[in-house]
């Protein structure tokens, strides 16, 4: 493999799981039940008017409650961030859909050499009970989106089961703010998008891993496919924008990225034209990996 010797090595990380919620208290039992019982647990309410916070605190006394500063998904999410101390961040949804027993394959693949695991439904050992044929088509179309404006290789671009290691975070850029009760970009469901593409733009490594979504147990999504899946349209043509400028300062780092359960790599070559770019290259078998050029050089 490449050299890692900017890479976390850590063979027993501390975890931290940031949960937002919005009125989840009916399905906190069940996600609860199934977390590891030695990691740190960050719940981010939005102000539930349920009685989401006491069954936290009744679940799991030694959860962290986190208010959040402003709304929306994304600004829990920098809120929970912001708040954890664990060298791994996962983050995970609250209704029941996505399995707590997964984040032990997403730690496996971090302690592997990956920066960021990135759940997919979409490659092997994945898959939904849940999802619409709208939504499967948007996701896919916007996933071909960002993965044609900014070359990278993303199955499941609008999925929100993640965990990365802590060095991420400046990456993210993402900041709890001040409390208002204005909203900012990426306050909302399009932080998952945003955060997918500063990573890859960054040059940070990033494995897929399989994972299956369920249907959310008790009460109603918050999300709109179409209001939400034009904000997330809006995020791909501003980060890819403002990718370019950030991309020559990024780009002298080392990267490579691995997806699927098998980990077929997929690593950037160095290209030296008049737009430097990164492109990728699928190679087989993770254990002969050959970096024959990991440095992405830029003009
Ligand atoms: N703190 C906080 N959590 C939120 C907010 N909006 C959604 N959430 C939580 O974010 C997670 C995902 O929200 P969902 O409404 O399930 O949306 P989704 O999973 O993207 O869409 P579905 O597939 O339809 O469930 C859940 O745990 C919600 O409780 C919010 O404004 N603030
Ligand atoms: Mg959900």
């Amino acid at each position: 493999m490449s050299d890692n010797s900017d890479r976390p090595t850590n063979s027993s990380p501390t975890i931290s799981v940031i949960i937002p919620t919005l009125n989840e208290a009916r399905n906190l039992p069940h996600v609860f039940e199934h977390l590891p019982a030695d990691a740190e647990i960050i719940v981010v309410d939005g102000r539930s008017t349920d009685d989401t916070v006491s069954v936290a605190k009744s679940l799991r006394p030694d959860a962290v409650i986190v208010d959040q500063t402003r709304r929306g998904k994304g600004n829990a999410l920098a809120c929970g961030f912001a708040a954890a101390t664990g060298d791994i961040l996962v983050m995970l949804d609250a209704d029941g859909s996505a399995d707590p027993a997964e984040i032990n394959e997403f730690v496996r693949v971090l302690t592997a050499g990956a920066d960021f695991a990135k759940g997919s439904r979409f490659i092997s050992g994945g898959g939904s009970s849940d999802i619409t044929r709208l939504r499967r088509a948007g996701n896919a179309f916007l996933s071909g989106l960002v993965n044609t404006f900014i070359h990278c290789h993303y199955s499941d671009l609008c999925y929100g089961y993640n965990a990365f290691w802590r060095h991420c975070l400046p990456t993210l850029g993402l900041s709890p703010g001040e409390h208002s009760p204005n909203n900012e970009w990426g306050d909302g469901f399009e932080v998952e998008t945003l955060i997918n593409m500063r990573v890859a733009q960054a040059g940070l490594r990033v494995v897929e891993v399989p994972s299956f979504e369920h249907p959310r147990i008790h009460g109603v999504s918050n999300l709109n496919a179409v209001s939400d899946g034009l904000r997330v349209l809006r995020t791909i043509l501003v980060e890819s924008r403002g990718s370019r400028g950030r991309k020559r300062k990024r780009a002298a780092r080392k990267s490579t990225a691995v997806v699927g359960p098998n980990l077929t790599i997929l690593q950037p070559q160095n290209v030296r034209s008049e737009s430097p770019q990164t492109t990728w290259v699928e190679t087989p078998d993770p254990e002969n990996v050959r970096v024959t050029n990991p440095e992405v050089e830029c003009a």
